[in-house]
């Protein structure tokens, strides 16, 4: 695990990528649940999306001006949509007005700049059938009772679902080449049994597959697995102050933050972070032992906001003026 853990822990600066359909919603990446919007009426961001300034070697290009040294992109995430070609699935990018495997794009832009790629995943699936309806789900029932969930979830099929995340993490780890970082996410056990946590992601045997197809990878916490030793690689502190991080010392973590409050694009959000506090979570960050990952949310159109980049231009001068190359 030390020797795994070597680059990231010397690396310490990374770009999060959130990407899929809500982009086009343009009003966050759970924008399904918020406002309970159930498939047919999500259908519409399917059929609208189109791509056409999609240029992944500008966003890498971007990544690495800024000083960041990998990436991690939405493969898949809680809306169900995959960015890549499955096999397993018709709800993808090539069947969209994309046509094409967009994650393929992304690792080709993002090796040719020397950057590490990694694959967020999520484990929720509010898109898929055999995907249980539980208390985080654009359909849980209002009145929360054990009858209205068995209700709602018959017919679905856990199981089946453990499979398709198999399957899917295969052709992950099997078609794209080296990838260094796998971020699963999340898992939300409740005593209830309206949650899912490691025995509905199958965690342990999910863990076994992931290290068997790609040994060198690194993984995040959010599978749920106590035997954090063998476990997990590194905690994923989310959207914390810097005084929280102080907290993390002598951890092995990395924190997640975004620009603005969501994590998908979200056009009209006005709670940006100040460029002076980037900075602080960049050094916080790398003062205590720890490494930032810091999330853009392209449009659905496939470019960066013009205050991403503004603050990945601005973090890009600091990296040089304080750098010996
Ligand atoms: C959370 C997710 O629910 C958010 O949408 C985002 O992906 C963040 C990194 O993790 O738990």
């Amino acid at each position: 695990k030390e020797k795994r853990m070597e680059w990231w822990k010397d690396d310490r600066f990374g770009m999060f990528i959130h990407w899929g359909l809500y982009s086009g919603a343009a009003r966050h990446e759970w924008v399904k649940h918020n406002e309970k919007i159930d498939n047919a009426g999500y259908q519409k961001y399917f059929d609208q999306f189109n791509p056409d300034l999609f240029e992944p070697q500008k966003w890498a290009r971007q990544a690495k001006a800024a000083g960041m040294k990998y990436a991690v992109l939405t493969t898949k995430h809680h809306e169900g949509f995959c960015l890549f070609d499955s096999k397993f699935t018709d709800y993808k990018a090539p069947n969209t007005k994309a046509k094409r495997d967009l994650v393929r794009e992304y690792v080709n832009a993002f090796r040719a700049q020397g950057l590490k790629v990694g694959f967020y995943y999520s484990l929720l699936d509010w898109h898929h059938p055999d995907y249980t309806i539980d208390e985080i789900h654009p359909q849980s029932p209002k009145d929360k009772s054990d009858a209205s969930y068995a209700a709602l979830n018959k017919g679905r099929d856990m199981a089946k679902y453990r499979q398709y995340m198999r399957n899917q993490i295969t052709e992950l780890l099997t078609k794209y080449g080296k990838i260094d970082i796998l971020w699963l996410d999340f898992s939300f056990p409740r005593k209830d049994g309206h949650g899912k946590g490691k025995d509905e992601w199958g965690s342990v045997e999910l863990l076994k597959l992931i290290r068997k197809l790609q040994p060198g990878i690194i993984v995040d916490n959010r599978l749920n697995l106590e035997e954090y030793k063998d476990g997990a690689d590194f905690e994923t502190p989310e959207q914390v102050s810097t005084a929280e991080l102080l907290k993390y010392r002598g951890k092995t973590w990395e924190t997640c933050q975004t620009f603005s409050g969501s994590w998908g694009y979200y056009r009209d959000e006005n709670t940006w972070k100040t460029h002076r506090q980037l900075l602080d979570l960049l050094i916080t960050s790398a003062s205590n032992g720890g490494n930032l990952i810091l999330n853009v949310g392209p449009t659905a159109r496939g470019e960066f906001d013009y205050r991403a980049t503004n603050a990945l231009d601005s973090l890009g001068h600091w990296m040089h003026a304080n750098s010996q190359s």
